[in-house]
């Protein structure tokens, strides 16, 4: 079975739609649906948040229209469990429509192809793989998230031309110019948390919330949860992030030695509103694997790893990165003590090199943003 020209602009018009859930449905996908009779679009709607109804739900509710012999376009395949919502199956099927045109399958072990053999014994229909290179990509964190139950992690580093991330004394404000740095701002209502080391902390006093200009404070559920690797909990209660930690979700992950060992300054963080995440501990320090179970487990589903150059290294080192945004500043600071974006000890030889591969190349007036995966 096949579909035709027509069929991808009404898919398209689907994946457009979406999009506008981006950072409000997470960890589930972005999910957009369109329904449409003698060729024209009689309904539409989209997953707009995390426990609301489905994107078919919507579309097959937004208005009074008579579906029976339509066709349907959705992103994914429609499922067939109860979750938050009933099965988008029912309503597909109770509402008479004739012919399915799905993007791509849902891998969730409680749909997997189930959603379609439903469609498929009632009579439907059924053409899949509509789009799937672009959907697959619009939903590679919740692709990676319902099969891993881990975060998707990309990697945002930005470098001067010289490859250093701070001066010989430690100062980067700023590498990149204002449009690179208001996409990074853009990333971080996308992805479900934002991490850092302690180290970065201590240096630049982050507030790591998203300021763009359309969403200030008022609209805390696009803002990041931030997330600290601080081992020894030694983050200084006089720090922006524990200051604030009242109005932007924070996590501390700590070593399970310091839970013990420091129970009161444990107690004092907690008092500041700071959720205190102990992790197992190796070569002392938070393992990076046992971090990303335990984000898992709380529902985060993606994350943006934005340094400093020694957590940078400890992600890569344990398999944990996805994907890498690396901006480029034509700018030129030497030092031969000044950081890179990766620190810890390094390869020995190139033959040991982590590939990356897919490599896309961006221009920000005259920043340069390689992304790529590893
Ligand atoms: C669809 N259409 O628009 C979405 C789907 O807890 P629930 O009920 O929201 O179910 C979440 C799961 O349903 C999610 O993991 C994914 O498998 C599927 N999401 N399915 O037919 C949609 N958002
Ligand atoms: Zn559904």
């Amino acid at each position: 079975m096949s579909y035709t020209e027509q069929d991808i602009l009404f898919m398209r018009r689907a994946v457009d739609i979406a999009k506008k859930g981006i950072g409000f449905v997470n960890p589930n996908p972005m999910v957009g649906c369109v329904v449409v009779k003698d060729d024209v679009i009689i309904s539409e709607g989209y997953h707009e948040l995390y426990g609301g109804f489905h994107a078919e739900r919507n579309a097959l509710t937004n208005n009074e229209a008579d579906f029976n012999g339509a066709t349907l376009y959705v992103t994914l395949e429609p499922c067939c469990h109860h979750g938050k919502t009933p099965p988008c199956t029912d309503i597909i099927i109770e509402k008479g429509i004739s012919k399915v045109f799905v993007g791509i399958l849902d891998p969730n072990p409680l749909v997997d192809r189930k959603g379609i053999s439903i469609l498929r014994d009632a009579g439907i229909e059924v053409v899949t793989g509509v789009l799937e290179d672009e959907i697959k990509e619009l939903n590679k964190v919740f692709l990676k998230y319902i099969k891993t139950r881990r975060p998707y992690v990309l990697m945002k580093t930005a470098m001067t031309l010289d490859g250093k991330i701070a001066s010989h004394i430690g100062d980067s404000k700023w590498i990149t110019n204002v449009k690179s740095r208001q996409l990074v701002h853009k990333l971080r209502s996308e992805m479900m948390g934002v991490v850092v080391g302690i180290g970065t902390v201590t240096a630049d006093d982050p507030m790591l919330n998203c300021r763009l200009e359309r969403q200030q404070a008022t609209d805390n559920r696009r803002q990041p949860i931030r997330i600290i690797v601080d081992t020894k909990a030694s983050i200084p209660l006089e720090s922006q992030i524990v200051k604030t930690a009242k109005d932007y979700r924070t996590i501390l992950a700590i070593g399970n030695s310091t839970a013990n060992s420091q129970s009161s300054t444990v107690e004092m963080l907690k008092s500041f509103n700071v959720e205190i995440l102990c992790c197992e501990e190796k070569n002392g320090h938070v393992d990076i694997n046992d971090l990303m179970v335990k984000l898992g487990e709380m529902g985060i589903d993606s994350l943006l790893l934005e340094g400093g150059s020694t957590l940078n290294a400890t992600f890569l080192d344990a398999g944990c990165v996805d994907e890498i945004y690396a901006f480029i500043a034509p700018k030129i600071i030497g030092g031969q003590d000044s950081k890179s974006p990766v620190g810890g000890k390094g390869i020995d030889l190139m033959s040991d090199a982590i590939m990356l591969k897919d490599i896309k190349i961006e221009q920000f007036d005259n920043d340069i943003l390689i992304k790529c995966r590893v």
